[in-house]
């Protein structure tokens, strides 16, 4: 067994409880000495009075949780102790752990152990941590998939598949003096023609994937005084920017999240777009601008109750390249004909705006369909697995390609050998996918994403 690692597995903080876990040789052992009076029986909770050994000091009365290795989250001996949510008892309890002769744990080194000891391979363990980091329910749905090794899962046949064809052709190279028989290399073909599309089925579910999980950044844009600042408190349903009458009241950009259809949304409340000698003033629309070439889209507004002013079309003309979608507020000052006014001055610009109001919430849920409306899969049915992670995406499709590839050396006579360079490259990245085939560096590299604790 390993040396034994302590962390914190909650947040930092004051709470109900606290958890600290402990993993390797001397999990036990280390708590027995904080715990002497106690007694640990695997999978059994203990409530147990945690003391200095030296002073006799308590520490506090703490729930023990033994887990025997290797039935355990990391396959080695593990220890839950669940104190008192206080830092400064947490604090002296891993203290006590680390001067017992644990170490504290690296970034995701739980599930490293986990993944090291065979408890769960890599795409379950990735699947952890972006359950942890999911920032919407139909994400979190995705990485429970996942972690129970559906991704695993579907690979494995085409794993298993393309094995038997790679048999075949290693075969023919070892045992058969002339090419293989016509016959036998339409169906190699046509089997690697039928792999290739599954893998590339897969991959295409990533456009629907990275969206539950990465969701899109929505920057709010336009003059100052449009309603920009009452239409982010509107959609977040709360008062979080400060909304005045006079132009130029928000000067620094806010950050919020929501959800729309389950798609995180990250909004970007902006400094209104003006020339302006306010030094402030013209910081934050400096930062207005950058905010928009960052957003997935922008929405630019204007003021449906005034003309269109020479701000506006500059606006509008710096959008052009960009996503964006123009978004008509104030309507509800507009009386008489709601085709008047700005609407006919804009037509040829930006074509059919949404029309809105922020203040009585006139158009938005339209306004909020219209959001995701572009980014929303098309054809990827949304109900089945989902791939998620740009890591597993760039696998499948090199995995792909490298099939693709080897059936077009097929067809051209090329030598079994060369064919085999292509179906191995193929095994290898979707091996790398659940963790069989990846490197120590690639393994430090994606436990660097993961938190402490974890
Ligand atoms: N009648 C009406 N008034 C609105 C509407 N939206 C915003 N307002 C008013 O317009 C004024 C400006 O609103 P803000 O939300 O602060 O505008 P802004 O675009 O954030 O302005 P800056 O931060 O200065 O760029 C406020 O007095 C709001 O109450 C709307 O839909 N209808
Ligand atoms: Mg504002």
């Amino acid at each position: 067994m390993a040396d034994t690692i302590v962390a914190l597995a909650t947040p930092l903080g004051r709470s109900g409880i606290g958890v600290i876990r402990l993993s390797g040789t001397d999990a036990l052992e280390i708590t027995k000495k904080l715990a002497a009076s106690a007694v640990f029986d695997p999978r059994r909770a203990t409530l147990a009075q945690l003391t200095e050994p030296e002073t006799q000091d308590v520490i506090d009365e703490a729930v023990v949780t033994f887990f025997r290795g290797p039935n355990s989250f990391t396959g080695e001996n593990v220890i839950e102790i669940s104190c008192h949510g206080s830092p400064v008892v947490l604090r002296r309890v891993i203290d006590f752990c680390l001067a017992a002769g644990a170490r504290m744990a690296d970034p995701g080194e739980f599930s490293l152990r986990a993944l090291a000891n065979g408890r769960m391979n890599l795409a379950e363990a990735e699947a952890i941590r972006d359950l942890i980091d999911a920032q919407s329910t139909g994400a979190a749905r995705q990485a429970v998939r996942q972690l129970r090794g559906e991704f695993s899962h579907e690979l494995q046949p085409i794993k298993d598949e393309l094995l038997d064809v790679v048999v075949i052709l290693e075969s023919a190279l070892e045992f058969v003096e002339d090419d293989l028989p016509e016959t036998q290399t339409a169906s190699i073909i046509g089997r690697l023609a039928k792999l290739a599309d599954s893998v590339d089925r897969m991959a295409s579910t990533f456009k629907a994937g990275r969206l539950l999980r990465e969701g899109l950044k929505v920057a709010l844009v336009g003059r100052p005084n449009v309603g920009k600042s009452s239409l982010f408190n509107s959609l977040l349903g709360t008062d979080r920017a400060i909304v005045t009458d006079i132009p130029g009241t928000t000067r620094d950009q806010l950050h919020e999240r929501f959800t729309i259809n389950d798609i995180p949304i990250s909004l970007i409340d902006t400094a209104g777009l003006r020339e302006t000698a306010d030094t402030v003033e013209s910081i934050g629309v400096e930062r207005s601008r950058r905010a928009m070439a960052d957003a997935d889209l922008v929405l630019v507004m204007l003021d449906a109750s005034e003309r269109l002013t020479a701000e506006d079309r500059d606006i509008l003309e710096s959008v052009k390249e960009l996503r964006h979608l123009v978004v008509l507020n104030k309507v509800d000052k507009l009386k008489g004909s709601p085709d008047s006014g700005i609407q006919e001055e804009i037509a040829d610009i930006a074509g059919h705006p949404l029309r809105i109001s922020a203040k009585t919430g006139t158009g938005l849920d339209e306004l909020t369909h219209a959001i995701v409306e572009p980014f929303a899969p098309s054809d990827a049915d949304t109900t089945g697995f989902l791939v998620s992670d740009a890591r597993h995406h760039d696998l499948l499709l090199r995995a792909r390609d490298e099939i693709r590839g080897s059936a077009d050396l097929i067809s051209q006579r090329t030598s079994e050998e060369i064919v085999l360079v292509g179906l191995h490259n193929a095994l290898r990245y979707l091996g790398e996918i659940t963790g069989e085939t990846t490197t120590e560096d690639m393994l430090t590299r994606i436990f660097s994403t993961f938190c402490i604790g974890k």
